[in-house]
């Protein structure tokens, strides 16, 4: 199952189905439900129902590379990204909460071109295309390093103001509801259930057919990344401790990937998988934040440790779940195949590239109009950690009107020069349909064309599963 493109991030948790246990598995489903056991939390009835899911999102597919995405890819052979300086010039990475009005407009105004030349999709499909090369293993932090610092490129080819911002979200885990963090609101990232409609990001087109859609906040099971989360992975020292090799998720409370699923899962929609994840621009914020928490414990390597964090990797034999993972150092490194995985820890990412500025703290917090210090909020919150404000709290927020499927052909967004696209095909440069519905419509015809034999009275609770993916 690991080559087939589509997993569910966090495996043992997506409780939501109700499944009568009384078909024959097929093979897939029995080897997840055994890696399972090795997990944390292990709970059988969760583990099948989730395994199960899987099973069905891994029969949907979404679509491999394409020769498109091949030339998009290889452009950054040609520039020797990351072995040479990059064409846009060093960058530095903030909080989203922290950007001013105008900078955030840039930042959505790029997105949005990203999208409609279709950038975006040429990234969601390399990202879920063989995801066992660079998931569930040593590669995971690397390999995603590498991608948003090439999507942060195409952003800044756009618009050469913009640097991809990182979504602190450790801050809107000390809220009561984090789902009522003003990132869910028009300012940002817009609605954080169902279709996204509302927002910079409303109306693009998901892997599976459909718009992005989220479900936050609706299972117990995945939370956001805490302080003391992050404080525990700083009392280590080296990559092998925080990382996953041969056993899945084993000694989660301190492996940053497994943290980085349950934000996924939190989000949920289609966040929630690996096939589907990087077309939610949430994505490239959310994994800007798991490489500054990795950054912050580079630091404490070289500084602290005394480690050589450009050679600090697995053990050989110990590197990834799937043994057919290729996520070695001396791997090439997938869609970038110029590189190899370990070079994802040259030193000079964060020097030469791009840095991060400090999350914001109190009493300061960044001077952002969003964030605020209150400790009354909640008398667990560490000391210093700022609070958003609540959703409600987004004043004025902009009439969005982005036309998706408007021809790319303008010199735009705030007179930066943008390259002109090729001459587009409804839909092209998507994996997609037009509507929600036509997507639901493809679901019923995979169903009747009988892959799922013996399952068929399972459908129905699958497609209400999906519910967040296929409905409002
Ligand atoms: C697991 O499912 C069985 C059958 O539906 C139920 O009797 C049992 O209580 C469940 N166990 C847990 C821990 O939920
Ligand atoms: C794109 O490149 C990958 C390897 O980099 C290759 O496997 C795939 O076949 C290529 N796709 C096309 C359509 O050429
Ligand atoms: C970054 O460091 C690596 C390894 O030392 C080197 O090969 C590469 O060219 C460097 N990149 C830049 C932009 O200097
Ligand atoms: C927003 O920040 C930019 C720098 O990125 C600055 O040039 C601009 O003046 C700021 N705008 C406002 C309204 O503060
Ligand atoms: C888990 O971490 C503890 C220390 O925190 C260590 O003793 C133990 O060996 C680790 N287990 C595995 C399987 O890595
Ligand atoms: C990777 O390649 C380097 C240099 O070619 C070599 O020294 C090292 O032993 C290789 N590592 C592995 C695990 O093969
Ligand atoms: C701080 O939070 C508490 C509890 O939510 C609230 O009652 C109080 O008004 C807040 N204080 C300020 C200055 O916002
Ligand atoms: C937002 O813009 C649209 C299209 O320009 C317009 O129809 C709508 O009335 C505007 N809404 C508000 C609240 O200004
Ligand atoms: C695209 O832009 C070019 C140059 O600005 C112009 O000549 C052409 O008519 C435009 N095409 C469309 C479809 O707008
Ligand atoms: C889309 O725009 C980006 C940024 O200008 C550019 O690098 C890319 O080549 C464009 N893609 C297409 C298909 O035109
Ligand atoms: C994959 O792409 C083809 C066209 O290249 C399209 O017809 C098909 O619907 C796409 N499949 C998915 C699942 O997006
Ligand atoms: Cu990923």
């Amino acid at each position: 199952m690991f080559g087939k493109g589509v997993v569910l991030l966090s495996v043992w948790c997506a409780g939501v189905l109700a499944v009568k246990s009384t078909w024959e598995k097929p093979p897939a489903v029995i080897e997840c439900e055994e890696r399972a056991k090795d997990e944390p939390f292990y709970s059988e009835n969760l583990t099948e129902q989730s395994c199960m899911r899987t099973f069905l999102v891994d029969l949907l597919e979404t679509n491999k590379t394409n020769d498109n995405d091949n030339i998009t890819f290889k452009q950054f052979e040609q520039m020797m990204f990351g072995k040479q300086l990059p064409p846009s010039g060093p960058r530095v990475r903030r909080d989203i909460r922290v950007l001013n009005e105008t900078e955030l407009h840039k930042l959505f105004d790029a997105f949005d071109v990203l999208y409609r030349n279709g950038t975006m999709a040429s990234f969601g499909r390399l990202h879920g295309t063989n995801t066992h090369l660079k998931h569930h293993g040593a590669s995971f932090l690397p390999w995603h390093r590498v991608f948003i610092a090439a999507f942060e490129e195409k952003l800044r080819e756009v618009d050469p103001d913009v640097s991809l911002p990182y979504w602190d979200y450790s801050m809107d885990y000390y809220m009561p509801k984090p789902s009522m963090s003003i990132v869910w609101s028009k300012c940002f990232f817009g609605n954080g259930v169902g279709t996204v409609l509302k927002g910079p990001f409303q109306s693009i087109y998901g892997g599976f057919n459909t718009p992005v859609s989220r479900d936050i906040a609706a299972s117990e099971c995945h939370g956001l990344i805490s302080k003391e989360d992050i404080d525990e992975l700083m009392t280590f020292c080296n990559f092998a401790d925080i990382t996953i090799g041969k056993t899945l998720y084993k000694n989660a409370s301190h492996n940053l990937e497994k943290l980085h699923d349950d934000v996924h899962d939190w989000v949920g929609g289609d966040m929630g998988y690996l096939g589907s994840a990087a077309y939610d621009p949430i994505f490239y914020m959310h994994h800007a934040f798991i490489d500054y928490i990795w950054e912050k414990f580079r630091s404490r390597q070289a500084d602290e440790c005394n480690v050589d964090i450009e050679k600090d990797y697995r053990e050989p034999g110990d590197y990834s779940v799937d043994p057919n993972g290729q996520q070695g150092p001396n791997d090439t490194m997938h869609g970038f195949e110029y590189l190899k995985n370990i070079d994802g820890l040259w030193k000079n990412w964060t020097t030469a590239f791009y840095s991060y500025e400090d999350a914001p703290e109190c009493p300061k917090c960044g001077n952002s109009k969003y964030l605020y210090c209150n400790k009354s909020i909640n008398p667990n919150r560490p000391n210093g950690v700022c609070v958003p404000k609540t959703l409600d709290l987004c004043v004025n927020p902009k009439n969005w009107t982005y036309v998706r499927d408007a021809l790319y052909n303008q010199t735009q967004n705030h007179g930066a020069k943008l390259l002109m696209g090729p001459a587009r095909l409804q839909g092209y440069g998507r994996t997609r349909f037009n509507t929600e519905q036509e997507g639901l419509v493809l679901l019923k015809q995979e169903i009747a064309k009988g892959k799922f034999g013996d399952f068929q009275f399972f459908i129905l609770n699958f497609v209400q599963g999906m519910s967040g993916l296929l409905t409002e």
